[in-house]
């Protein structure tokens, strides 16, 4: 073959690629970090392109503990009501490092690693919050005394937030697979969560816009560059905002920010208003994320008690559906609550487990098309070759659960 025709080939080759315009739209979307590692790449791209027909259920602490049990091996409420895992699993840090080895919710660090590494091990995505304690007071995280100015890069306080973000360091650098072929387990980290509340040190009444985003700045600057860390995801969670210029006033900027979530709870009182409220909302996220090239998810959210028998399939899953519009990006995943073990907090869950009066309609809930358990995971650690799209298996395969 000539030159010149071996040329043409080539163009005619390339002139036939556009015609998967949107999946390569979908797949050139890429997470904040320059250097993140291929997995956490591949988790990022796969997230957003499965959202508009998907969103992937979530549950915090899910396998530590459950409604009156806790560390008990392969237990978990979600599983034991509906016959899968969650594809989501949240954890959290709080209070402070250094503290001793439970966390606020009496969850020991070196279980939670082990369970972290379960879940990238069935496929699924962890996901952790941090109700850090206030660095000025000793206080807790709702001890809203004025802190973070103390904290900036510059004042007297700053060596603690350093020393903290050192210790988050070294527990996410800990996040490796097993084996030969070790390598980092892609974490979404969510810090500095509801902002737009005032009930946390770094909310809206105690530090200023501008204050917020030199606190989220120097977060993932330090872990990034200084700390050299590849493979994490952050997420921008908002509390209840009024429209989108309220949601991003605290915004750090396309560079900082991978997911933007929002958290937003069911309550008796509101419900009628939430109906309106909150499909309006996740539509308002969802578009921003689609703008800003990121991935949109409910972070946060839940029904205490669960009191309403068919708040899944009538609230939830309607909710999540309707944030979804005809080829753009949707929720890829809700992540619901904890279910406290302890009794004195009885009323203190926001999944079901057998028995509760929900779980009927959660199983529906967890067979229908859009929503994925881990039993219908694709593979969000890989890039799907060019054209193939990701495999999520048909909702009937779950109908064994
Ligand atoms: C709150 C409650 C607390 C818990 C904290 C951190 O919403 O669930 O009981 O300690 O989150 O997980």
């Amino acid at each position: 073959m000539t030159l010149i025709k071996a040329q043409r080939l080539l163009c005619l080759l390339l002139l036939s690629i556009p015609a998967l315009p949107a999946l390569n739209a979908q797949n050139a979307a890429a997470p904040s970090d320059p250097e993140a590692t291929r997995r956490t790449r591949a988790l990022f791209a796969n997230l957003r392109s499965l959202s508009n027909e998907h969103t992937l259920f979530g549950h915090q602490d899910d396998l530590a503990y459950g409604v009156y049990w806790q560390r008990e091996d392969g237990r978990s409420d979600v599983q034991e009501t509906c016959g899968a895992y969650p594809a989501v699993f949240g954890w959290e840090l709080g209070r402070k490092f250094g503290r001793g080895k439970w966390n606020i919710d009496s969850v020991n660090y070196d279980a939670m690693r082990r369970w972290m590494r379960q879940v990238y091990d069935m496929g699924g995505v962890n996901t952790i919050g941090w109700h850090l304690d206030n660095l000025s007071t000793g206080g807790t995280a709702w001890d809203t005394s004025t802190t973070v100015r103390d904290i900036l890069p510059g004042a007297p306080l700053h060596h603690l937030l350093v020393e903290q973000l050192d210790m988050l360091a070294d527990y996410l650098k800990s996040l490796r697979s097993r084996g030969i072929f070790s390598h980092y387990i892609p974490v979404i980290l969510r810090p500095w969560h509801e902002h737009t509340g005032s009930w946390f040190w770094w909310g809206a009444r105690s530090c200023t816009p501008e204050e917020y985003v030199r606190l989220w700045r120097f977060t993932v600057d330090y872990l990034r560059n200084e700390k050299g860390l590849h493979h994490i995801l952050y997420a921008y969670s908002p509390d209840v905002f009024e429209d989108e210029s309220h949601y991003m006033r605290n915004y750090p900027g396309d560079e900082y920010v991978d997911i933007l979530g929002l958290d937003y709870y069911y309550r008796s009182y509101n419900l009628e208003q939430i109906k309106i409220d909150l499909p309006a909302k996740l539509r308002i996220v969802a578009d921003l994320a689609e703008q800003h090239g990121k991935v949109a998810a409910f972070t946060e959210t839940g029904f205490e008690t669960i009191p309403d028998k068919n708040w899944w399939t009538q609230m939830l899953l309607r909710q999540l559906q309707s944030a979804a519009r005809d080829k753009s990006i949707g929720i890829a995943y809700v992540l619901v609550w904890r279910n406290a073990y302890h009794r004195s907090k009885s009323d203190h869950y926001y999944a079901p487990f057998p028995g509760q009066v929900s779980a009927g309609d959660f199983i529906q809930f967890s067979r229908d098309e859009r929503i994925i358990l881990q039993d219908r995971l694709p593979k969000l650690y890989k890039r799907p070759k060019n054209g193939s799209g990701l495999k999520v298996a048909g909702a009937s395969l779950s109908q064994n659960k």
